[in-house]
């Protein structure tokens, strides 16, 4: 498996690429035009000048997580077509400077959700946290005013001002949004969108609801592997495939997620790892990377990836802020880094076990 890491670009990033390089087994970045809103075309020469920054530091530019999707396509408004188009304009210049996956999700108004960005443990380390009694009182807007004061002046994926300042609006719009509608209007875009991404090499990876499960009132179609199953059978290609996140759907304990890996894996072109201490009401927040720290068995996900040969990327996925390292929630550089060596020591165990 190829192991890359997630920068935000030039200036928008606390890590420099020179560092990135110098985790062992790194291959390359994964990264997006996070300034562009959701629905634009991305400029071929926007694309071009990351390649030249990204390529001299010996990384590859092959993962983009996101391009997000305009909420214009999850409501199946009239406009869609638009943005359909102005997607398939992005993949087609994506594709031609190399890009080999993009990430994308289909979660209604809000991407991921936590109720705390810093929340500190006995250790003195702090990480992203979700607790339900929070949210169960909480007025949207709030939480959206709660993350951009703790977030200063580091953009949040996912939180753009940009697509959260007509909360209301937005949230009148999906009154009355079933599972099934969102569902067949994923459908829509997948058949549009899929012979595109074909003919540019590129695969599409749908990254689950995070967490997974409905918050808000909002459907949420990406969050089990019955969702999975429902998605790779609406257009059956390799480039209709899944980011298979854990700690997105580790919170849901029901979620095997080596069993989702022997089951799905030849549609997993990306995968993100880690871990989620997961308590008995169902509050969560990240851990390290090991398994005996969180609820999830990081090293039986590692496994089964071994087992069915995985050689797509990966990327540790969120990490805890320690060592007073000042960063963009969940992305520093030294918890990432470590849980990097983790799983590649779990990968070298595995593979000398079976020689
Ligand atoms: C947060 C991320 C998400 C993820 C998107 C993928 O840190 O895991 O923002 O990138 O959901 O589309």
């Amino acid at each position: 498996m190829k192991t890359t890491f997630r920068w935000y670009g030039l200036g928008n990033d606390t890590i420099p690429l020179a560092h990135i390089k110098q985790i062992p087994s790194m291959t390359g970045v994964v990264w997006a035009l996070h300034d562009i809103p959701a629905g634009e075309v991305w400029p071929e020469e926007r694309i071009a000048e990351v390649k030249s920054q990204v390529e001299p530091y010996g990384l590859s530019i092959d993962v983009v997580e996101s391009v997000n999707i305009h909420e214009s396509i999850k409501l199946g408004s009239p406009d869609r077509d638009v943005y359909i188009e102005n997607y398939k304009t992005t993949l087609r210049s994506l594709g031609k400077y190399g890009v080999k996956v993009v990430c994308y999700n289909f979660m209604p108004v809000f991407d991921w959700i936590r109720t705390d960005l810093f929340k500190q443990a006995d250790d003195g380390s702090t990480a992203l946290f979700y607790e339900h009694a929070r949210i169960d009182g909480i007025d949207p807007k709030v939480l959206v005013k709660q993350f951009m004061e703790n977030s200063k002046d580091l953009t949040l994926p996912g939180w753009e001002p940009d697509r959260l300042k007509h909360l209301d609006k937005l949230f009148d719009l999906y009154k009355g949004m079933t599972e099934d509608k969102l569902r067949e209007n994923l459908k829509y875009f997948l058949e549009q969108i899929i012979p595109v991404a074909e003919e540019a090499g590129i695969r599409m990876a749908i990254h689950p609801d995070d967490p997974p499960f409905s918050v808000f009132g909002l459907p949420r179609i990406v969050k089990c592997h019955e969702d999975f199953q429902k998605i790779v059978d609406m257009v059956d290609s390799p480039a209709n495939g899944i980011t298979l996140c854990s700690g997105a759907l580790g919170p849901n304990l029901k979620n095997n997620l080596p069993e989702m890996i022997r089951t799905f894996h030849k549609r997993i072109p990306f995968a993100h790892i880690r871990n989620i201490k997961v308590f008995d009401n169902g509050d969560f927040y990240e851990t390290s990377h090991l398994t005996r720290d969180g609820s999830l068995d990081i090293a039986e996900i590692v496994k089964a990836y071994h087992e069915v040969g995985f050689d797509g990327y990966w990327r540790p996925d969120h990490g805890r802020h320690i060592w007073d390292e000042k960063c963009r929630p969940g992305y520093g550089l030294y918890d990432r880094a470590l849980g990097i060596m983790y799983v590649e020591g779990l990968w070298d165990a595995y593979e000398k076990g079976r020689k």
